[in-house]
């Protein structure tokens, strides 16, 4: 065994086999972000909005001890149904894989998985952070640390209010992540199209950041860029709205003693359940805005790469 267990799916193959372009996609948003049947729905439609826009989308999960870049219409199907999946990030990729185990990816795995099948741009909804309390806790994802040394560019909606979204964009600048929002001088709220606090950088086209992708790897710099796209504003939902949700989630996790990396999937969950939903509505709409975007990136890229 000295060569990396990677399959393509059949479409990503096709893709790549003719030079067409590739977005990635992350799987714990199926498995940890969203209750069944709505996960399998939304990353059917995610998967067909990339193909809307020409380009070719690859789910990627660790099946069976192998890292699968585009999943199956099968395999997708019973990930999304699968009970007890592992929660895989950069610490756990390597042991999973080693075991035969099965996991989805978070956006740090997922950026692995893409950089080794040679794909730029990947689409999620939210990405890790720093959460509240981090002073405490010292939870910080992984995630963070991961844009700073893998040369993906990553479109996800900002981050959410359960992380401390000051101390995120701190640890970003610290990695030298360079952090745009796309359209507006606004750091987007996830579920809010604008925050309080403005963004690091700001572009207006996809092939600008194309451009920015492309001479990062020019400098030699490793690392990828976030893309931070804001909600489509019909489908927001103001931050207020949302504040003692937040509040009552991240009270009840303390409760309960959670930790490490169930964190972020209980917070998730609970808020779903204290939303009856709404939540879930305007998190389909920005995946579905994002997964348009990185296609475009993705589009933008590889025609760069014939101009050249
Ligand atoms: N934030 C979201 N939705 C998600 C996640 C985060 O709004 O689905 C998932 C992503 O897979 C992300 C992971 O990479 O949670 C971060 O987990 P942790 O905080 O344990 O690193
Ligand atoms: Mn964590």
């Amino acid at each position: 065994m000295n060569a990396l267990p990677l399959i393509h799916s059949a479409e990503v193959a096709a893709a790549k086999a003719s030079g067409r372009p590739v977005v990635a996609l992350e799987s714990t948003i199926i498995t940890h972000g969203m209750p069944y049947p709505q996960n399998l729905e939304v990353a059917r439609q995610v998967e067909d909005d990339i193909r809307g826009v020409g380009v070719t989308p690859a789910t990627i999960a660790v099946i069976d001890g192998k890292l699968h870049i585009g999943l199956e219409v099968d395999q997708l199907e019973t990930l999304a149904q699968a009970k007890g999946v592992a929660k895989l990030s950069r610490a756990d990729l390597a042991v999973c894989m080693a075991t035969g185990g099965t996991g989805a990816t978070t956006v740090a795995a997922t950026m692995i998985g893409a950089e080794r099948a040679g794909i730029d741009v990947f689409a999620t909804g939210g990405i890790g952070g720093v959460h509240r309390g981090a002073e405490n806790s010292f939870d910080i994802s992984a995630d963070l640390m991961e844009l700073a040394q893998t040369r993906v560019t990553v479109v996800a909606a900002g981050a959410k209010a359960i992380l401390d979204v000051d101390k995120t964009l701190e640890v970003l600048e610290t990695q030298g992540v360079p952090v745009i929002a796309y359209g507006q001088d606004s750091f987007p709220a996830f579920w809010s199209t604008t925050s309080p606090l403005k963004a690091p950088l700001r572009m207006d086209s996809a092939e600008e950041i194309a451009r920015a992708h492309r001479m990062r790897a020019l400098l030699g710099l490793p690392g990828g860029q976030l893309i931070a796209n804001p909600i489509p504003v019909e489908s927001e939902i103001p931050a207020h709205d949302l504040a003692p949700i937040i509040a009552k989630a991240q009270t009840d996790a303390d409760a309960h003693g959670i930790r490490g990396k169930a964190v972020t999937p209980y917070l998730l969950q609970r808020i779903f359940e204290l939303t009856e939903g709404r939540s879930l509505a305007a998190n389909i709409a920005l995946v579905r805005n994002n997964a348009r975007l990185a296609a475009q990136i993705a589009q933008a890229l590889s025609d760069l790469a014939r101009e050249a």
